[in-house]
């Protein structure tokens, strides 16, 4: 059970609404940063498969990186004020098998843990702080634990 303070939660929120301006950009970094720590992670997303780079402009890998910053930004607020991770029940189901499909284990939870702390901390560049990593980490471990959850239910 986290306690996530408001002083936590006000850095999330925060620091997404600075870095959403830049979402097409964050996207690109933030894939890049996730095949460069597991080059075989390629072969888990659809729309990698049949290419050789990482495309520069593809919607769908755009929309997909920032529905999992999003995601992470809500559960901050959601620790805050409920102290849990609250994710509507068709979309947890539909994330737990989606995830499951692809063979998602728990070390690649951590790769994309590292992958968006490492794009946030280079996005945010002297506004970045020890504290607002960490507000993000818990975020995300939070939401990750409810998609492995889910996957074993
Ligand atoms: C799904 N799960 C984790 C990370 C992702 C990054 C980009 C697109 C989809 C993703």
């Amino acid at each position: 059970m986290g306690s996530f303070s408001e002083k936590q939660e006000a850095l999330v929120k925060e620091s997404w609404e600075f870095m959403k301006q830049d979402a097409p950009q964050l996207s690109l970094r933030f894939f890049t940063l996730i095949l460069e720590i597991a080059p075989a992670a390629k072969n888990m997303f659809s729309f990698l498969k049949d290419s050789e780079e990482i495309p520069q402009n593809n919607p769908k890998l755009k929309a997909h990186a920032v529905k999992v910053f999003k995601m992470t930004c809500e559960s901050a607020i959601q620790l805050h004020e409920k102290g849990e991770v609250v994710v509507a029940d068709t979309t947890l189901k539909w994330l737990g098998s989606v995830h499951l499909q692809k063979g998602v284990i728990d070390p690649h939870f951590e790769v994309v843990k590292e992958a968006l702390l490492r794009t946030m901390k280079e996005a945010m560049g002297e506004k970045w702080s020890e504290e607002m990593s960490n507000s993000w980490a818990g975020a995300y471990d939070h939401l990750a634990t409810a998609i492995k959850n889910e996957m074993k239910a």
